[in-house]
């Protein structure tokens, strides 16, 4: 079907989510960060909430049409997301067909690069793993796609491990997740267009500081560690976050996986015990098919030759976060070579867009998170450098995880400049 429609030049709309926000305005709520409190004032109002608890990002809503004006009678202090948060997903959703795909139905025996209009628009599930084995066809000495694991639905956590000269395995790792929220796209197009930077500077352009940097370190790239939650982003709710783990005796479905890491889990404060919040964290240390796997994954990696430096993507607000989140007075031992690296990839970022990245300790930063990905990664996988990075766009902007597609390539394009720098600096 995809091939047919590509092969008549059109893009198919891709299925219409089920869950309408037609007519929804989206606010962040600035005059008033008790959490309760709000929750109180918006008793009568009909609304989605689109943020986490205990956040000190802002409260964010989006408003039922038929409630925005009771809301807006209600006088809170206000910055406005979305105007028409459903017009904003129609804008969003085109689909367009992955031309690489095409080649590689016939297998992407001509060895090119994936065709760079891949990132002028999101894509479904299937195309992301396409573009991994397109990258792979294209290095077929330096790469190989793995599957991490299976998700609670089944589906393949796919990933590509890229190695420089002297083979697989050897050198330090740089481990990058994409998507593991699953609304927050703008991150696993963005993971992919670092990895096509390495493939085409590894081997088109011949560019030396990307030959050095595969040459010295082992990347594991992962741009969709979500996979039921996204493509329940795609069919269902575009703006779903968690996994898609229904569990007995409860009616809400979904675990956060940022959460649910197995290093200090069940800190008070830093996540939820109950099954309907944003942020539950499951009910043991680890419970989701996705972090066993994903922690399996990472600690065969550890072993083979240590972790240099991890990176959790996520969106929004331009933020690059280091440890911890689970704690605002504990500090980890090295923090202050992560700041002062995390403060030089924020200034190489700047350089591209101008676009201003705010760094620091996720928990004094934003808000308190256990059982999040990268106090795991540094704690128990000991990775020297482990950050979560919150891409475009900044919380004043007028857009939040639903972000047109022609700022993927500025997205990437600023990215690739910081993790140059890190490269060069780390
Ligand atoms: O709350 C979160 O999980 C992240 N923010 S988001 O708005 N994307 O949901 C921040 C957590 C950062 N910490 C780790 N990655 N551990
Ligand atoms: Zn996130």
């Amino acid at each position: 079907m995809r091939f047919l429609t590509a092969a008549l030049g059109f893009a198919l709309p891709f299925a219409a989510a089920k869950v309408s926000y037609d007519g929804y305005k989206a606010f962040r709520i600035d005059d008033q960060l008790d959490y309760a409190g709000v929750q109180k004032a918006l008793s009568d109002i009909s609304f989605k909430s689109l943020s986490v608890e205990n956040t000190r990002k802002g409260i964010e809503i989006a408003v039922a049409p038929e409630s925005i004006k009771a809301f807006e009678a209600l006088g809170l202090k206000t910055h406005v997301v979305h105007e028409d948060l459903g017009a904003d997903i129609a804008l969003e959703g085109q689909f367009k067909p992955y031309r690489a795909s095409i080649k590689a139905f016939g297998a992407n025996s001509s060895g090119e690069l994936p065709d760079i209009s891949y990132f002028n628009s999101y894509h479904e599930l299937a195309d992301h793993h396409q573009f991994l084995d397109d990258i792979s066809a294209y290095l077929p000495d330096n790469s190989e796609t793995f599957v991490a694991g299976k998700s609670v639905e089944g589906r393949d956590i796919k990933g590509i491990h890229l190695y420089g000269k002297e083979g697989a395995g050897k050198k330090p790792a740089i481990i990058w997740h994409g998507n593991v929220h699953a609304r927050e796209w703008i991150t696993g197009v963005t993971v992919e267009y670092l990895l096509y930077k390495i493939a085409e500077g590894y081997k088109k352009t011949g560019d030396e500081s990307t030959a050095t940097t595969l040459d010295n370190y082992d990347f594991y790239i992962i741009p969709v560690v979500n996979p039921d939650g996204f493509v329940y982003t795609t069919a269902e709710d575009r703006m779903w976050r968690k996994n898609r783990q229904v569990r007995q005796g409860k009616t809400c479905v979904g675990t956060d996986m940022n959460r649910n890491w197995p290093n200090q889990w069940d800190i008070p404060g830093g996540s939820s015990p109950e099954a309907c919040s944003e942020t539950y964290r499951g009910e043991a240390a680890g419970d989701t098919p996705e972090i066993a796997a994903l922690t399996n994954h990472t600690l065969k990696v550890a072993d083979a030759a240590g972790i240099k430096w991890y990176v959790d993507w996520h969106s929004y607000s331009q933020l690059i976060l280091t440890p911890y989140g689970y704690d605002c007075n504990t500090d980890p031992a090295n923090l202050d070579r992560q700041l002062e690296l995390a403060g030089g990839l924020a200034k190489a970022i700047k350089s591209v867009h101008g676009v201003e990245f705010v760094y620091g300790p996720t928990c004094k930063t934003i808000y308190q998170a256990a059982g999040g990905s990268m106090d795991w990664v540094y704690d128990i996988a000991e990775a020297e450098l482990a950050w979560g990075i919150e891409l475009r766009p900044g919380s004043d902007d007028s857009n939040g995880f639903v972000l047109p597609p022609d700022q993927i390539v500025p997205s990437g394009e600023e990215q690739w400049a910081g993790a140059k720098w890190v490269f060069a600096n780390f």
